[in-house]
């Protein structure tokens, strides 16, 4: 017999899947919670309060107040929460299937806006036959104020100094499907079957991630492994939290000749200068005018 359940507990929402989620309580236990929860739909990182609703099951009562969240637009233009008190976020991109700039910068708002550091991952770095091929990229993003981190799940490469730049931290990781997110996470947590593959050998078809997972490390913190996503809608995100987000171009701006400069078209733009000058990362400005032209078309509909 399972010792039977307090009339209220405290746990922690480690899995999110379509028709249930997966609650560890304070003894490691995992409770599964099918009920749909009123009062909004809790999401991976959540603390709840829970009851024992027989059968096995539990009910969540309450989510605690979260100290972050991670959220998306969804295609009703709603804001949907995809991760609760983390503390950064890794995104993580590869040469296969692509590096995407845009979702990066989108990302990158997203962290911001979440009140968390972000830092960048450049994974399957075994497919990149010249490495420094990637350096005005990787300046661009630490003129961004993010971290980068090259690394190669398949032979290691990189995972330690990634490992340290996290540690103590509750890190999400999102990015494209099939960067490497899992294999990543599965180096971090080799205890628990994370089954790169194993899907797919299993006839699934695919060894696509398709639940937010949370997985405490032994030296403090988590990682939490998130399926990956083909866009990461940020439209209906107020313009001064795009700029902001915007961060080497925010604090250029500061000397800009208006002080609500757009970095369009404005005289005495420091911005402006900058890209001339080449000091500035031209797809950084790109993507910085085509979220700010978004979020502005946002405000007129
Ligand atoms: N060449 C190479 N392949 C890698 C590397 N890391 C992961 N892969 C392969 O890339 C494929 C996708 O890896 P996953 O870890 O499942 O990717 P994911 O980001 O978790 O994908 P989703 O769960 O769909 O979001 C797998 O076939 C991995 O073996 C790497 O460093 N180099
Ligand atoms: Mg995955
Ligand atoms: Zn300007």
């Amino acid at each position: 017999m399972p010792p039977k359940l307090k009339k209220t507990n405290t746990g922690r929402i480690v899995a999110v899947h379509r028709s249930h989620w997966l609650i560890q309580d304070q003894q490691e236990k995992l409770h599964k919670a099918t009920a749909r929860y009123k009062a909004g739909a809790p999401v991976v990182g959540d603390l709840v309060q829970f009851s024992d609703a027989g059968g096995g099951g539990v009910h969540i009562d309450s989510i605690e107040e979260r100290e972050s969240t991670l959220q998306r637009i969804d295609r009703r233009g709603q804001p949907k929460p995809l991760a609760a008190n983390y503390t950064r976020l890794v995104v993580v991109c590869a040469p296969a299937p692509g590096i995407d700039r845009l979702l990066i910068d989108q990302y990158l708002i997203a962290a911001d806006h979440g009140g968390v550091r972000p830092l960048l991952v450049i994974n399957k770095s075994d497919l990149i036959e010249d490495v420094s091929g990637l350096d005005p990229m990787l300046a661009a993003y630490q003129k961004a104020h993010c971290e980068t981190v090259l690394t190669c799940a398949m032979q290691g490469d990189g995972l330690q100094n990634l490992a340290e730049r996290l540690r103590g931290e509750v890190a999400v990781f999102v990015g494209p499907s099939g960067v490497g997110k899992s294999s990543i996470i599965q180096h971090f947590v080799p205890d628990r079957e994370i089954r790169v593959g194993a899907l797919s050998a299993a006839g699934m078809g695919s060894h696509t991630t398709t639940a937010s997972v949370w997985y405490d490390l032994e030296g403090g913190g988590a990682v939490i492994d998130s399926p990956g996503v083909r866009e990461f809608r940020l439209d209906h995100i107020p313009v001064e939290i795009v700029r902001a987000g915007f961060w080497e171009i925010d604090e250029m701006g500061q000397g800009c000749k208006f002080s609500n400069c757009s970095h369009r078209h404005e005289p005495e733009c420091v911005v402006l200068e900058a890209l001339q000058e080449n000091t500035l990362d031209e797809l950084r400005y790109k993507n910085y005018l085509h979220l700010l032209a978004e979020a502005e078309a946002a405000v007129r509909n």
